[in-house]
């Protein structure tokens, strides 16, 4: 299995040169997971070419799982949130294509060991998609959606909530099929596509449940770059390098400070404690501390009411 996420053979698109396995990397079914030979940038990918890249609910523990390993470590500065293909039945390319609808109960999705007939009532239900859609808002490094084929249902709600979205010109592809399939990103797919889009094409995008080339993706304003399928991991890697170029802590506050308009008191919250770490660095901050710790009256005298 390391061998196979080490090779080739992930993915047409893959550039083994450019990509060693992420830790943890073998024991992944679902995905591959990879960083570059500097650590900086991580590529992570569905890996169920055949379905158009579906996630089961073990797909998404194992999203789940890698983009937090990404998050946690201090050197990754980007994500590259891709999918693997083509499938070896029909050569079609995907992102994702949502939620496996082989395996959605009237309780949600099946959660059994081999995830096709009884369901773990403990976790029946759960659409931990979300819990994704989640980290990957809130983690401060930018997540890049690299989109090879389709994006569709809960697969296109991903791209939507990623940072940044490169699409391939030949093959990339976008449908909200929620409305079709009696499903529903009432979240961040719709609303926060709404904010990217405007109302009236987000309310289309989901109404109509049409398909979008990535060019007229690009139009609509869902997509950032739009290359060639061949250049297509080459130009993701090349986005993702240029934000390793920069501050670490101002992409940090842009992140959360774009972010904040849209989270409430959530957003408020994430962008405040990233105020706090930072004040701490400050001398007036250590003369608070100091002061409560050596029982005395902080002295503020030395601190300017800045205007
Ligand atoms: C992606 C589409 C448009 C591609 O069409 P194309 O190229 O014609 O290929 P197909 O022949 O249709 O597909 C090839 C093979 O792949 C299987 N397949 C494709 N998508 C899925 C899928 N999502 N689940 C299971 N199998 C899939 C096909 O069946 C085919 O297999 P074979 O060769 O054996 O026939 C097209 O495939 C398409 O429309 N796919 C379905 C897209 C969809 O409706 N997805 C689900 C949408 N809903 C969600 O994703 C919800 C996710 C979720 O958890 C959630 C999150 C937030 C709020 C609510 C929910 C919720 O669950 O309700």
């Amino acid at each position: 299995r390391l061998d196979a996420v080490a090779t080739a053979s992930v993915s047409d698109l893959f550039d083994p040169a450019e990509w060693v396995p992420a830790p943890g990397a073998e024991d992944y079914t679902d995905i591959t997971a990879h960083v570059t030979h500097d650590g900086g940038v991580a590529r992570i990918a569905f890996d169920r070419p055949e379905v158009r890249n579906a996630f089961r609910p073990h797909t998404v523990d194992e999203l789940y799982r890698a983009l937090d390993i990404a998050r946690q470590d201090p050197k990754i500065g980007a994500v590259l949130l891709t999918g693997n293909g083509p499938s070896a039945k029909d050569g079609g390319w995907a992102f994702c294509s949502g939620g496996d609808q082989r395996i959605r109960g009237r309780d949600g999705y099946k959660y059994s060991e081999d995830e096709t007939t009884v369901a773990d009532p403990a976790r029946a239900g759960r659409l931990h998609i979300l819990e994704v859609q989640r980290l990957i808002r809130f983690m401060p490094k930018v997540v890049i959606a690299v989109v090879p084929g389709w994006a569709a249902g809960g697969g296109h709600s991903l791209h939507v909530v990623c940072d940044l979205t490169v699409a391939s010109a030949e093959h990339g592809r976008f449908k909200q099929t929620d409305a079709d399939v009696g499903s529903f990103d009432a979240g961040y797919g719709s609303a926060y596509m709404a904010r990217q889009t405007g109302q009236k094409i987000a309310r289309e995008v989901f109404f109509l449940a049409e398909e979008y080339s990535a060019q007229r993706a690009y139009e609509m304003g869902a997509v950032n770059r739009v290359v060639p399928h061949a250049e297509l991991e080459r130009e993701a890697l090349q986005m993702a390098r240029t934000v390793l170029t920069k501050s670490p802590t101002a992409i940090r506050m842009l992140k959360f400070a774009f972010n904040a308009v849209d989270d409430g008191l959530v957003g408020q919250q994430v962008f405040a404690g990233e105020a706090t770490r930072l004040a701490y660095g400050t001398d007036e901050a250590v003369e608070g501390r100091d002061s409560f710790l050596e029982k005395r009256d902080p002295d503020w005298t030395s601190f300017p009411w800045h205007f």
